[in-house]
């Protein structure tokens, strides 16, 4: 199961970024959930900013753990996740991954890094991907940090595929051949104006089907 670790700030993980791993993780059929690391840390509008993600993901099928390594909030229920499953732990520098994983097998001792001052984002501490066992086949895979995320060459008319949301509702638009751009009778386009799809993820299914590389 490949888990992104999210922080809303230090460092920001953005909604784009969030869609193009999990489009990736459906691509290959690796189930997907978000780690909402950092919880001790924000209050009030960033405290919002990780409840309105819970909010988009979780009904889409995507396990939502708020979780910290400080508090030691939610550190029993990504035990429990964890169980029995190869993990692997992404995201950017700085979110926590190493962290984590020191609190799950404190015998580890993985270096974690200091968030630098300047740009607000993490140094890469972890240089190559290692997986650890912590027993009763439960394995973790630390790796590191994703500073932008390559967009895998997907041809434009297989990405809602990738978004589940469109996926179950693409064989209701007009055209067979329909990438829900200015297309008539458009069932995502429909369900965009209805509120049962998020404009945040129609927005960047977008431009992942225009191959743009900018994340808000
Ligand atoms: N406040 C707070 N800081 C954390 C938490 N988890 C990790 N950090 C800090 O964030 C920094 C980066 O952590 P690290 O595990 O190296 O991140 P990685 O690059 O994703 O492996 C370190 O200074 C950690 O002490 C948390 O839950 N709360
Ligand atoms: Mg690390
Ligand atoms: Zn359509």
């Amino acid at each position: 199961m490949a888990w992104l670790v999210v922080t809303p700030a230090l460092p920001k993980t953005s909604s784009g970024f969030i869609d193009r791993f999990i489009a990736a993780a459906e691509s290959f059929r690796i189930p997907t959930g978000l780690l909402f690391n950092k919880s001790d840390l924000f209050k009030d509008d960033l405290a919002k900013v990780q409840d309105e993600f819970i909010s988009i993901y979780e009904p889409l099928g995507y396990p939502c753990i708020k979780v910290s390594t400080v508090s030691l909030d939610g550190i029993e229920a990504i035990k429990k996740a964890f169980q029995a499953k190869v993990n692997l732990l992404a995201g950017h520098s700085g979110v926590g991954k190493s962290s984590l994983i020191n609190i799950l097998d404190p015998t580890l001792q993985l270096k974690t890094g200091i968030i630098s001052k300047q740009h607000l984002t993490g140094k890469h501490t972890t240089t190559f991907a290692e997986m650890h066992s912590l027993g009763n086949q439960t394995y973790l895979i630390d790796t590191p940090g994703i500073r932008e995320f390559v967009n895998i060459d997907f041809k434009p008319s297989e990405i809602s595929h990738y978004f589940v949301e469109f996926r179950e509702r693409m064989n209701q638009c007009h055209f067979n051949n329909c990438l829900h751009e200015n297309e008539k009778k458009c069932a995502i386009k429909l369900a965009v104006e209805n509120g049962e799809i998020n404009p945040e993820r129609y927005y960047n299914y977008l431009s992942m089907v225009r191959n743009e590389d900018i994340f808000r």
